[in-house]
């Protein structure tokens, strides 16, 4: 059954849960990986899994959601790196739109392209504001995205584009360091961010260890989304959850 993840997610903000998302690049796995990161991840309660990567080269991205939706009720939202990576099998899609950047196709032009086929796909479709941070590294997002990434240390630059990005009306933002980020997103320029918007704020981005997931959670982000660091240690899955829904709500 599909469900409402938008409500869920300002639901979750509103009552101080911070929650846990593993990244799951269809590239990456093959039926039994999944069947064991699922299993992993319903054993440590973890709340949603986004599906998709800056390159999605292998053509099994419903087959990957089927096999997810088969074995879990964790909901299932698409994080696309492209246009062509929409699956009806999945709970929502994260309609990014990249507002750190200045390149007019990610921010409107394949958007204008797909949106006749995005509508039909029957998804609920989330307007999601993403911001591209420098971490350190030219990541495949930087590169792929042929954007300039917020410098690291630039809190303003990245406080005002997610409150401008939420009164053109996205209704989440994603900060992002870019998969397999050196530097993930500093906890100051997480808290900058969260204290001047209202919308459920998603950080990912070369986050490695439960520490640093619970200091941003602390800081203000909301959803937590690994990758990358999964996909070389499973057994951090159960870690990161428990680290992250351990934050105290914030007063
Ligand atoms: C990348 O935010 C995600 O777009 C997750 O990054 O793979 O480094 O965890 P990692």
């Amino acid at each position: 059954m599909k469900q409402d993840l938008y409500n869920k997610f300002r639901e979750d903000k509103k009552q101080g849960k911070k929650c846990f998302t593993v990244l799951i690049d269809p590239d990456k796995v093959n039926a039994q990986s999944l069947e064991q990161l699922v299993a992993l991840s319903v054993n440590a309660k973890v709340d949603y899994f986004f599906v998709g990567g800056s390159l999605v080269i292998s053509n099994n991205l419903d087959e990957c959601i089927i096999q997810i939706k088969e074995s879990c009720n964790i909901p299932v939202a698409l994080f696309p790196g492209s246009p062509s990576q929409v699956s009806k099998y999945a709970d929502a899609l994260l309609y990014l739109s990249l507002i750190s950047g200045r390149n007019a196709e990610l921010l409107i032009g394949q958007h204008v392209v797909s949106a006749p086929f995005v509508k039909k796909s029957g998804l609920e479709i989330i307007p999601t504001g993403y911001m591209v941070i420098d971490g350190g590294a030219p990541t495949t997002v930087s590169y792929i995205s042929n954007a300039t990434p917020i410098p690291a240390d630039k809190n303003d630059i990245a406080m005002c584009t997610a409150m401008a990005g939420e009164m053109l009306g996205k209704k989440l933002i994603y900060m992002d360091a870019g998969s397999g980020a050196k530097r993930p997103i500093t906890e100051a320029m997480i808290e900058r961010v969260a204290t001047h918007i209202d919308s459920p704020l998603i950080i990912g981005g070369g986050i490695i260890d439960p520490e640093k997931a619970y200091r941003n959670c602390k800081a203000g982000a909301d959803i937590i989304v690994v990758g990358n660091a999964i996909e070389k240690d499973t057994s951090l899955i159960k870690e990161l959850a428990d680290a992250v829904h351990s934050t105290p709500a914030r007063v």
